[in-house]
C-alpha cells in the first residue's frame, strides 16, 4: 500500500479563500482584521517564517506589519513594544516569533499579550481554555493539524493516537485536541521506555520531536495517519521532517510531506486566529 499524501498546500489554500472571503464581509462592516509580528534578531529559518506568515496576510487581505528588533534588545523595551501593541485598535493580533534570545524570557513575553490578541494560544488564560475545551484562541500548528485529520474524513473517536513530542507548541496542546475529538491519547518522549512499542499502536501518530529521520516504517502501524511536523535542516540546507517520507508512505493510509505538509497549515490557522480576534474584538 501507498499511502495518500495530505496536501498542506492545497488544504491551506481551500480554506484561505474561505478566509478571504470573510475578511471582505468584515471590512464591508468598517474593520480590517490586523496583525503584527514581532521579530528579535536574525534567526534566518525564523526571517523566512515571519515572511510567509507576512505574504499570507495580504494573500487573504488582512493588514500585517512586522516589527524587527535587534538581538540586543532588553526585555523591558519588548514588553514596552508588545504594551503598545496591546492597546493599538488597529491591530487584532500579536505574534511574537520565538526562539527569543536567551537574556530575554520568553515565558514574561507570552504573559504580556493582551490574551484576546493571542493569535498563537500560547498565553496561559489559552492554555488554560484549551485544556477546559472553553472556546480558546488554539495554538496554529495543532489546530492545523487537527484540521489535516479531520479532511481525510476519518473518525476521530475511539482512535488509539500517540504523539512523539511534549513541546508547549506542539505536543502538549495536539494531545488535548485530540483528546478533545475523543481519541485514545498517549504522549511519548526522550525519557519513553520503548518507543516503537508505542507508536506501532497508533491509528494517529504525531511526530513533532525534532529529531530528523527518527520515525521510519518499523514504528508505524499498517494504515495509520501519520502527521509529521519536525522542521529539520540538513547539513545540505534540505528541510526534512521526522519521519522517513519514502518508506513511512508504503505503510500508512495518509502521511503528510515536508515540507508542504503542516507548515503552510500553521500559517493558514494563523490567519484564521487574526480573523477570530478581530471579530471578538469588535463584536461583530
Ligand atoms: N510565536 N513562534 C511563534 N509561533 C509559531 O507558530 C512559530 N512557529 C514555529 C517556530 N516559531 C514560532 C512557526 O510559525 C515553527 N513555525 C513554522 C511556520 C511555517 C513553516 C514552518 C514552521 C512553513 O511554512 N514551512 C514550509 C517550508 C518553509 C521553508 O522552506 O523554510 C513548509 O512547507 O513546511
Amino acid at each position: 500500500m501507498s499511502a495518500t499524501i495530505l496536501d498542506g498546500k492545497e488544504i491551506a489554500a481551500d480554506i484561505r479563500s474561505e478566509i478571504k472571503s470573510e475578511v471582505e464581509e468584515l471590512k464591508q462592516k468598517g474593520i480590517t482584521p490586523g496583525l503584527t509580528v514581532v521579530l528579535v534578531g536574525d534567526n534566518p529559518a525564523s526571517q523566512s517564517y515571519v515572511r510567509a506568515k507576512a505574504r499570507a496576510c495580504e494573500e487573504v487581505g488582512i493588514y500585517s506589519e512586522v516589527i524587527r528588533k535587534p538581538s540586543t534588545i532588553t526585555q523591558q523595551e519588548l514588553l514596552d513594544q508588545i504594551a503598545d501593541l496591546n492597546e493599538n485598535p488597529n491591530i487584532h493580533g500579536i505574534l511574537v516569533q520565538l526562539p527569543l534570545p536567551d537574556h530575554i524570557s520568553e515565558r514574561a513575553v507570552i504573559d504580556a499579550i493582551r490574551v484576546e490578541k493571542d493569535v498563537d494560544g500560547f498565553h496561559p488564560l489559552n492554555v488554560g481554555n484549551l485544556v477546559i475545551g472553553n472556546g480558546a484562541m488554539l495554538p496554529c500548528t495543532p489546530y492545523g493539524i487537527i484540521e489535516m485529520i479531520k479532511r481525510t474524513g476519518t473518525e476521530i473517536a475511539g482512535k488509539n493516537a500517540v504523539v512523539v513530542g511534549r513541546s508547549n507548541i506542539v505536543g502538549k496542546p495536539v494531545s488535548m485536541l485530540l483528546l478533545h475529538e475523543n481519541a485514545t491519547v498517549s504522549i511519548c518522549h526522550s525519557r519513553t521506555r520503548d518507543l516503537k512499542e508505542m507508536t506501532r499502536q497508533a491509528d494517529i501518530l504525531v511526530v513533532a520531536a525534532g529529531r530528523e529521520g527518527m520515525v521510519g516504517k518499523e514504528h508505524i502501524k499498517p494504515g495509520a495517519i501519520v502527521i509529521d511536523v519536525g522542521v529539520n535542516r540538513t547539513a545540505e540546507g534540505k528541510l526534512t521532517g521526522d519521519v522517513r517520507f519514502d518508506e513511512a508512505r508504503e505503510v500508512a493510509s495518509y502521511i503528510t510531506p515536508v515540507p508542504g505538509g503542516v507548515g503552510p497549515m500553521t500559517i493558514t490557522m494563523l490567519l484564521k486566529n487574526t480573523l477570530t480576534a478581530a471579530k471578538q474584538i469588535e463584536s461583530v
